[in-house]
């Protein structure tokens, strides 16, 4: 036992005065330990901050859907690749809230709106931030990921009064430029700070099967641990596999794997809601089960995610109604 708490607590920390300092090496060392072990921390830390009988759901709307000009290789959005995904406009307002009034009667307390852009022109911007008032005038709570973003468009989102700023760093450091040409991690961390700056809370994540191995798991949760703050919201995506995009054919994601990296963002991430977001549909409700007892507080329900399906909200009332969880007001 005592082996096992000083693999959980990195050499970096000091006790008294600092919180653990994570590395990818100490974050591996935390996920290699064996399962039981890994998830009756992951689940003592969620009781210590959270009521793990509550769930947290959000609800997805691509605002702008296609065309997209970066390259992510996991992305069907992406103009690079032939996903079968055409490039649209951005929707009108009283179009996304109409589907904004549609999650709240489904039991969603957060509406978040995607944008396939590497960044928004400011014309958009203008649109986008309406769209915010109105997703806030209803008493939902407003998330946007639209790309990179400079200060002064996240000041404009926060005067809107955007909750939330998605922008994931998706993978490690190390692993990035292999997913990615079309920009660098810095990119990513430079507008995380941003938003931060503007006084937004940040939703920041990333995505299990991308060709990654351990080392780039553990730098990713290293990385995302190691923000200046901790992002408030961490989904954690595995991989949904489409034709036509670059990663179509890789390898599927061990479930026990991905449990694995939801406790590993649990521990070291003890105050954040951490989401188990895209690739539900393909999982067992075992595995989403495995998932919210290491820690997961977090979904997004509907039958779509952003272009890619989600399960129905029969089915995820179900899961809920078996596990007794209940979703957070
Ligand atoms: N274009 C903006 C950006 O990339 O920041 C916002 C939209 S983008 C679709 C939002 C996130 O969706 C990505 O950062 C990625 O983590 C996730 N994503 C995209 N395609 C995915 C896939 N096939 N499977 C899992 N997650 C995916
Ligand atoms: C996040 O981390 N996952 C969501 C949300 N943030 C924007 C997106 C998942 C996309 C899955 C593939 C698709 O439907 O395009
Ligand atoms: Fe564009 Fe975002 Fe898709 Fe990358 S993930 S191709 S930036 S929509």
């Amino acid at each position: 036992m005592a082996c096992l708490s000083i693999l959980l607590y990195p050499a970096t920390m000091n006790a008294i005065t600092q919180p653990p300092a994570w590395t990818a090496a100490s974050v591996r060392a935390l996920m290699e330990l064996p399962f039981p072990e890994l998830v009756f921390q992951a689940a003592s830390v969620h009781r210590a901050h959270h009521d793990p009988a509550r769930v947290q759901i959000s609800t997805l709307l691509s605002i702008k859907t296609g065309g997209c000009p970066e390259d992510c290789a996991y992305c069907p959005q992406s103009a690079s690749y032939e996903a079968g995904v055409p490039a649209s406009k951005l929707m009108d307002l009283d179009a996304v809230l109409a589907q904004a009034r549609a999650a709240k009667a489904a039991g969603a307390s957060r509406f978040c709106m995607g944008a396939a852009w590497r960044s928004p022109k400011d014309r958009d911007l203008d649109a986008v931030c309406a769209m915010v008032e109105g997703v806030r005038a209803m008493g939902l709570e407003s998330c946007v990921t639209l790309g990179m973003l400079t200060p002064p468009q996240a000041a404009r989102l926060r005067d809107a009064g955007l909750d939330y700023y998605n922008h994931n760093l998706d993978t490690s450091p190390e692993h990035y430029g292999a997913i990615i040409t079309t920009r660098v991690y810095q990119d990513r961390l430079d507008t995380l700070a941003h938003v931060r700056d503007a006084g937004i809370k940040l939703c920041c994540g990333g995505i299990v099967g991308l060709g990654e191995d351990e080392a780039d798991r553990a730098g990713l949760i290293a990385a995302l641990a190691s923000l200046p703050v901790p992002p408030e919201s961490v989904p954690i995506n595995a991989l949904v596999r489409v034709a036509g995009t670059p990663l179509a054919e890789a390898a599927p994601v061990d479930a026990i794997d991905f449990v694995r990296v939801i406790a590993a963002a649990r521990i070291t991430m003890p105050a954040s809601h951490v989401r188990l977001s895209a690739g539900r549909e393909q999982m067992t409700d075992e595995a989403q089960a495995l998932c919210f007892l290491a820690g997961a507080n977090s979904i997004f329900c509907g039958p779509r995610l952003l272009v890619t399906s989600n399960p129905a909200a029969e089915k995820d009332r179900r899961l809920l109604g078996r596990l007794g969880l209940a979703a957070a007001s």
